[in-house]
């Protein structure tokens, strides 16, 4: 038995190390017990084992720039303080110039991934998003485009009563890499319905990431945690995302989300606080255990803090995120991180870990900088 010599008080967690150690599959019960156990450090040893059997030392980054093109969307989620109603004041939906020039401003490091996400706008054309990929990719030919929730997909489909398949070859014909993981929030539809009831429910959301799957599309999942969700939400929701993950194989990374209440409807129901370090590294290690046909666990910086994700690096997670440059959603909803870190400084946290950094692309290629050139290895 791999775990022969392991010390908890948590007669839960011994069953549960027998199958990690055997590589087995855990069962819905077996993600509960993790949620309850207090025994923290026994569950990120366990999601650490998993971690190291994976990928040894190696964490993962990149160099990426977000860009929000509109704020402006008919959703109200309660959840969001990122969203503004089109005639509220600090709504805004760039014009495809400024678009092109914010994506190459401000920045000497060559990014090689550009994250695009942004509220569902009721008046600006599909068109709009086929001309911004086509002009990104003209512009930054070697940049990937890492774009659009299967919500903005799924609300462009409604928009243009097309189906999220042909949705979905446009976008990839303009220039569409692969898919951001986010609108998943949780799953579980009485909770969803209560933090953001316009939204697409969970089996939209899951169709629309099986398709792109299904046109050779890499896509993430994330879930947001730390809210009115139940243990049971959040394993029903990893584990709707590993049967799909059996099918498709086409998830490439799991990013845990901690709610941020400043801003936001939902956090002016209840006088919530923000999640804390141990919430934050027990989701990160009881998705390393249950989603075992993952290949990456993230704990994005920006919304852990650098400090939190350093130590997640021990607790299941193998890659940071990237250097961000401008983050808008986590910072209307309070958060106190930077909105930009170097590549120096994400490489340091990785060090001080005991950990190797890698700088990847988005599909996790190896990249290679030298004083003149950026190279993907393939
Ligand atoms: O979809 C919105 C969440 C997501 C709040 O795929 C909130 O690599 C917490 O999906 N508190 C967007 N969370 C971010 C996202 C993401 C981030 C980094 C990397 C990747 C990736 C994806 O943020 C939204 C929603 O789930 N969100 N408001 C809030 N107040």
């Amino acid at each position: 038995m791999v775990f022969e010599r392991l010390h908890t008080d948590d007669p839960a967690l011994r069953r549960i190390a027998e199958k990690v150690g055997a590589g087995e599959r855990l069962t819905f019960a077996d993600g509960l017990a993790l949620y309850r156990s207090n025994d923290l450090l026994t569950v990120g040893y366990l999601a650490n084992f998993v971690r190291e059997k994976l990928h040894g030392n190696r964490t993962y980054f990149n160099v990426n720039r977000h860009i929000n093109p509109t704020n402006v969307c008919v959703a109200s989620c309660k959840l969001c303080a990122f969203g503004r109603k089109p005639d509220s004041p600090g709504a805004y939906a760039m014009a495809l110039d400024e678009v092109f020039r914010k994506a190459g401003e401000g920045w000497t490091e060559a990014v090689t991934e550009f994250h695009i996400v942004g509220g569902l706008h009721p008046h600006l054309p599909f068109q709009y998003y086929l001309d911004l990929l086509r002009g990104l990719k003209e512009r930054f030919p070697t940049v990937h485009l890492k774009a659009f929730t299967a919500v903005e997909i799924a609300y462009y489909a409604h928009l243009t009563r097309l189906s999220i398949r042909q949705i979905l070859e446009q976008l990839k014909l303009a220039g569409l890499g692969s898919l951001p993981g986010g609108g998943a929030e949780i799953f579980a539809p009485a909770t969803r319905r209560r933090i953001c009831d316009h939204k697409i429910g969970a089996y939209t959301w899951l169709k629309v990431h099986r398709i792109a799957h299904g046109l050779g599309l890499h896509s993430n999942a994330t879930m947001l945690y730390g809210h009115i969700e139940s243990d049971e939400d959040r394993v029903d929701h990893l584990l709707q995302l590993r049967d799909l993950q059996d099918q498709t194989g086409g998830f490439q990374t799991f990013i845990p989300l901690a709610f941020h209440p400043a801003n936001t409807e939902l956090g002016k129901l209840v006088a919530w606080t923000e999640t804390s370090g141990l919430m934050d590294l027990k989701n990160i290690a009881v998705s390393r255990l249950l989603l075992d046909n993952f290949p990456h666990i993230k704990a994005y910086w920006i919304m852990m803090t650098p400090r939190v994700a350093q130590v997640a690096l021990r607790f299941g997670a193998d890659d940071l995120d990237g250097t961000v440059v401008e983050e808008k959603i986590y910072h209307d909803a309070g958060a106190h991180t930077p909105q930009v870190m170097t590549r120096q400084e994400i490489e340091r946290l990785i060090r001080e870990a005991g950990r190797e950094p890698i700088e990847r692309d988005t599909l996790y290629r190896p990249v290679r900088r030298t004083e003149t050139a950026v190279t993907v290895q393939v």
